[in-house]
């Protein structure tokens, strides 16, 4: 059976262009330097989205990692949104591997207050930690997908460099965000020090993200990534379909924001089910099901049958994502689907 996969953007498989380049990707060892197409990914990365240099990683969540290890040193605090994904699905890495603690400060969806961003940063006292680091993250993945605006990114990045600290931003979906907001991705990029975006969500490439700052931090970066096991061989393997991700597929991202919009819609007109619309504004819709009686693991199951797969859990929220495989007919089934198990309650 051929589900409708609305779990995640990382769902996505490669496409046929992928695939074909991945086939016909000239290669070298990269550890030595000599991998010729992951030179041009990363040159093409670095340009894009406006920074000096740029590494191809394994994943976001490597490339999280490698970036905060190479900003901070075991002891010192960083400054993140509660629920960023750093906090909630990197396994406690910060913790772990580099060793900091974490300054959270709760948002209004995924957005931090700067007064608080401002209040949290430590000052040189001999009880305290050192504060190096602030994090951002845009699209807010817990948030609902919801962009955190120009303005706020400006003046958190404007108080870090008042205070000489850098502000990394896991921009996983950044150019959902640049979609929504209608503006070239260096204009997010530009108030941060250093980026981490994906190539495996919803531009479709098979593996792979991208770490983005400046020539030394990038080249203090590669060794992290080389002590974390993310030193690759043949990579441009990997790199063809990044190269076909930033060409292609971060054009036509409106569309998956268009069918979230219509799911988001359609699940407000059915009773039970509750959709706060001011926070669909890219790929990923958040639903309170309460209303339903069911748990988002109840309703996911049951969506199984009708070959649609969401994720939901024990609790009352169910998060549908759109990528390039779900078409607007797909969003049509999952809506009669989903008035048809509430019609059986
Ligand atoms: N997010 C995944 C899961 O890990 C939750 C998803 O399905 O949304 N930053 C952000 C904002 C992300 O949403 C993700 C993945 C990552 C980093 C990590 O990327 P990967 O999966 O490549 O390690």
């Amino acid at each position: 059976m051929e589900y409708i996969d609305l779990r995640s953007d990382t769902v996505t498989l490669p496409t046929q262009e992928m695939r074909d380049a991945m086939y016909k990707a000239l290669v070298g060892d990269d550890v030595y330097g000599e991998d010729p197409t992951v030179k041009e990914l990363e040159e093409k990365a670095a340009d894009i989205i406006g920074k000096e240099d740029a590494m191809f990683v394994t994943s976001g969540t490597q490339g999280n990692q490698v970036s905060v290890m190479t900003h901070t040193h075991h002891g010192d605090e960083i400054i993140l949104e509660e629920k960023c994904h750093i906090i909630t699905y990197e396994v406690g890495g910060i913790g772990y591997l580099s060793g900091v603690q974490a300054k959270t400060i709760r948002g209004i969806n995924g957005i931090m207050d700067p007064k608080d961003v401002l209040s949290s940063i430590r000052t040189d006292d001999i009880h305290f930690p050192k504060t190096s680091l602030i994090c951002l993250e845009n699209t807010h993945n817990r948030a609902g997908g919801i962009v955190i605006p120009l303005s706020n990114m400006k003046e958190i990045y404007e108080i870090a460099k008042a205070h000489n600290i850098p502000v990394h931003l896991d921009g996983a979906r950044i150019f959902n965000a640049a979609t929504y907001l209608n503006v070239d991705v260096k204009e997010i990029a530009r108030y941060t020090d250093s980026v981490m975006f994906c190539l495996s969500k919803g531009l479709c490439a098979p593996v792979g993200s991208i770490v983005a700052g400046s020539k030394e931090f990038i080249k203090r970066a590669r060794k992290y990534r080389k002590m974390l096991g993310g030193g690759l061989r043949q990579a441009g393997i990997l790199a063809a379909s990044g190269i076909v991700a930033l060409e292609k597929m971060t054009k036509r991202l409106a569309e998956d924001h268009e069918n979230a919009r219509l799911l988001a819609e359609g699940l407000n007109n059915i009773k039970g089910i509750n959709v706060d619309m001011s926070t669909v504004q890219t790929n990923i819709v958040m639903s309170d099901i309460s209303a339903t009686g069911l748990t988002g693991a109840q309703l996911s199951s049951k969506l199984l049958d009708y070959g649609i797969k969401v994720n939901g859990g024990n609790d009352y929220n169910v998060r549908f994502v759109t990528h390039y495989y779900i078409k607007k007919d797909h969003i049509d089934k999952v809506l009669h689907a989903i008035s048809a198990i509430l019609k059986e309650q």
